[in-house]
């Protein structure tokens, strides 16, 4: 089922891109750390210049259960929804899966805020395991989102932006001591990013505010300035592949 899997190492210390090369995968690799959501768009990059139809991407520190990767595919497959989340809220058993209540919290107070400012109803706005059809990737400005973790919010906002279709499935998500990296001030930024984006599709929608981030005239994947479209083929994103 599931074709081709890339594998884009940012920058990191251990031995990633020698076992992903020993399995056979394609790898690449970046220099420097382009941080969560600038590798998102390297993954995404080249995920459509290798062809892909259908692309999920799951967070790589084990909380999420692959074995749902089909069934979010087959939704996308089906022509019905043009992106899946898989939600750690949906199933009622973020808690038990060991989610620190703090987090759970916030989680749930961001994404009611979300939902009233932006008029939807998702369970939750802030999944690492997410699927999309092609042409999301395709049409989406996601040269304009962040390079750090708002990335992945930015993006909810703006398939609801192009009036994308949202499907959820519930995911079971386990928590344990490595699970988590992003310390309280992190956390705190990003949750800012989060009420900031809602307010500003808001405004847009409303038509107050003309926003790249949400609209045709933002710098997509396939368009990216001339200098990025350099960079995209700097060699040290050509390190691998099989
Ligand atoms: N490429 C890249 N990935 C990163 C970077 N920092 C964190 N990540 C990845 O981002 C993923 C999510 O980070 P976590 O710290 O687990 O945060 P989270 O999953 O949103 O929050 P939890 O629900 O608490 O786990 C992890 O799987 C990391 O591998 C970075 O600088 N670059
Ligand atoms: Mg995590």
């Amino acid at each position: 089922m599931v074709d081709d899997i890339i594998v884009v190492d940012d920058a990191s210390s251990d031995d990633t891109v020698a076992i992903a090369r020993r399995m056979g995968l394609h790898v690449y690799r970046h220099e420097r750390n382009k941080g969560y959501g600038g590798n998102q768009k390297s993954c995404y990059r080249l995920a459509l210049e290798r062809g892909a139809d259908i692309v999920v991407m799951v967070h790589p520190d084990y909380q999420y259960d692959s074995r749902l990767v089909p069934a979010m595919a087959y939704m996308i497959h089906s022509g019905i929804y043009d992106v899946v989340l898989g939600s750690r809220i949906l199933g009622g058993k973020a808690l038990q899966g060991g989610m620190p209540r703090v987090k759970y919290i916030a989680n749930r107070i961001l994404t009611a805020f979300q939902n009233l400012m932006i008029g939807q109803k998702l369970s939750e706005y802030h999944t690492g395991y997410r699927a999309f059809a092609r042409r999301v990737l395709e049409e989406l400005p996601l040269e304009e989102n962040s390079d750090d973790f708002l990335f992945d919010n930015q993006m909810i906002c703006q398939c609801f932006a192009f009036g994308f279709n949202v499907g959820e499935i519930s995911c079971p998500t386990r928590y344990f001591t490595e699970a988590s990296s992003i310390n309280m001030a992190r956390s705190a930024v990003y949750a800012a990013g989060v009420v900031w984006t809602s307010i500003r599709l808001r405004l847009h929608l409303w038509g107050w505010r003309d926003e790249r981030l949400f609209g045709r005239s933002g710098r997509t994947l396939a368009h990216p300035a001339k200098n990025e479209l350099e960079a995209s083929r700097m060699p040290d994103l050509r390190q691998g592949g099989r």
